[in-house]
Order: structure tokens, then C-alpha cells, then sequence
């Protein structure tokens, strides 16, 4: 499937707000790769495809998780966890993507992950920063962009765990081994 068709088909199946983050994530990604050198084609491909089981039903998410041996710690944590993992399974089932960096960094573009490919960053970094996300914070997150793309993972991620930790929610451990991978690697 290209790229148009793969669009055309998430905008089938998404509600329009979510459709226009979708876009925001593929600008911001390809934005993204171009700077660091990264594939913008998967870029492209991860962007367009990563939340597609974000309205997924959760049982049926619960039994892929289960049936596909993904990582069974996923259902003791928030079931918003698990549009991530069951998004790379639809990717690769229906959309017949076959390359393992796309499939991951749809896998892991909530949760982040220790030793991350680039475009695994890129897409998780997409994901943040795209133009319709609004947080405070979020434009220092932008312009972090200048210092490279692992300054720029680092905070990102640890944005992400520190909102988590404001609101009481548990942080799932492979983000919390995302940002010590990051400061472990400074020394
Ligand atoms: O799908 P998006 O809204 O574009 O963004 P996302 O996939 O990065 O995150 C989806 C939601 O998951 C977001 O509201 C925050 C939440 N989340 C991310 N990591 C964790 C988490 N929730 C919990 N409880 N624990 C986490 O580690
Ligand atoms: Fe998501
Ligand atoms: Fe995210
Ligand atoms: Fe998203």
C-alpha cells in the first residue's frame, strides 16, 4: 500500500481531530528526518500509521496482546498504553508493512524504549511536538531541535514522565529506562 492510500484509509477510520494530528505527526516527522538524516519515507509510513488502533476496541486490543505474545505487562498498565504495540500488529497485517524500525517505532512511539533507532526518535519526538499539540513547554520541546536528536529525545521523554508523575499515573518502566539509557549514555 502507498502512502496515499495508506492516508486515505486512516482517514477513514479516524474521528477528524485525530486525523489532523495524524497529519501533524507526518509534517513533523518528515521535518524531523530530512534534519537528521533519517528515512523520510519510514518516517513517513510510521507517522501516517501510528495511531491507527488508538479507537481499537479494548477487549479485542487485549486479546492481540495475549494471542501475538506481546509484552504482558501492557495490561496492568493503562489500556491507553496499548494503541501503541497493537498498532504495529495492524501495520504489518493490514497495511503490509514488513520493515521492523517502522513496526518499532509505531511500537513504541508512547512508551519510548531503551537504545532507540533514530527513527524510532523521530517518531516519538513527532508524536510531542506536532503543530496541533499545545501543552506548556511544548515550544521549548521545538526549538531543542537545534541541539540534536537525542537532546531532543531526552527531554521528551522526560516531559512525558514528568506530566505522568503530576497526574499520579504509573509510568510504564520502558519509559522510565528510556531516560536512564539517556543519561546513563552522558556517563
Ligand atoms: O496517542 P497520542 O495521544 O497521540 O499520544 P501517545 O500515544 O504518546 O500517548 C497516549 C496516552 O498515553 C497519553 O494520554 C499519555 C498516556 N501514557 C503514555 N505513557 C504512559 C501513559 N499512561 C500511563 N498511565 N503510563 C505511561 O507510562
Ligand atoms: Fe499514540
Ligand atoms: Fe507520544
Ligand atoms: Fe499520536
Amino acid at each position: 500500500m502507498d502512502h496515499n492510500q495508506m492516508l486515505q484509509t486512516v482517514k477513514e477510520r479516524l474521528p477528524e481531530k485525530r486525523y489532523i494530528h495524524v497529519l501533524g505527526v507526518v509534517d513533523t516527522a518528515v521535518d524531523l528526518a530530512k534534519k537528521f538524516f533519517v528515512s523520510e519515507s519510514k518516517a513517513k509510513t510510521a507517522a501516517i500509521l501510528h495511531d491507527i488502533a488508538k479507537f481499537s476496541d479494548r477487549d479485542w486490543m487485549k486479546s492481540i496482546i495475549v494471542s501475538e505474545n506481546m509484552d504482558p505487562l501492557l495490561l496492568e498498565y493503562h489500556a491507553e498504553l496499548w494503541h501503541a504495540p497493537v498498532g504495529a500488529y495492524l501495520a504489518k497485517t493490514e497495511f503490509g508493512v514488513e520493515d521492523e524500525d517502522v513496526l518499532n517505532a509505531i511500537r513504541y512511539h508512547t512508551t519510548g524504549r531503551e537504545n532507540m533507532s533514530d527513527l524510532e526518535k523521530v517518531v516519538y519526538i513527532a508524536d510531542l511536538v506536532e503543530p496541533n499539540r499545545k501543552f506548556s513547554g511544548v515550544e521549548e520541546l521545538r526549538q531543542l531541535k537545534e541541539q540534536g536528536l537525542d537532546v531532543m529525545m531526552e527531554a521528551s521523554v522526560k516531559h512525558s514522565i514528568e506530566f505522568l508523575e503530576s497526574k499520579n499515573q504509573p509510568v510504564f518502566p520502558d519509559s522510565l529506562k528510556c531516560f536512564k539509557y539517556f543519561v546513563q549514555q552522558k556517563g
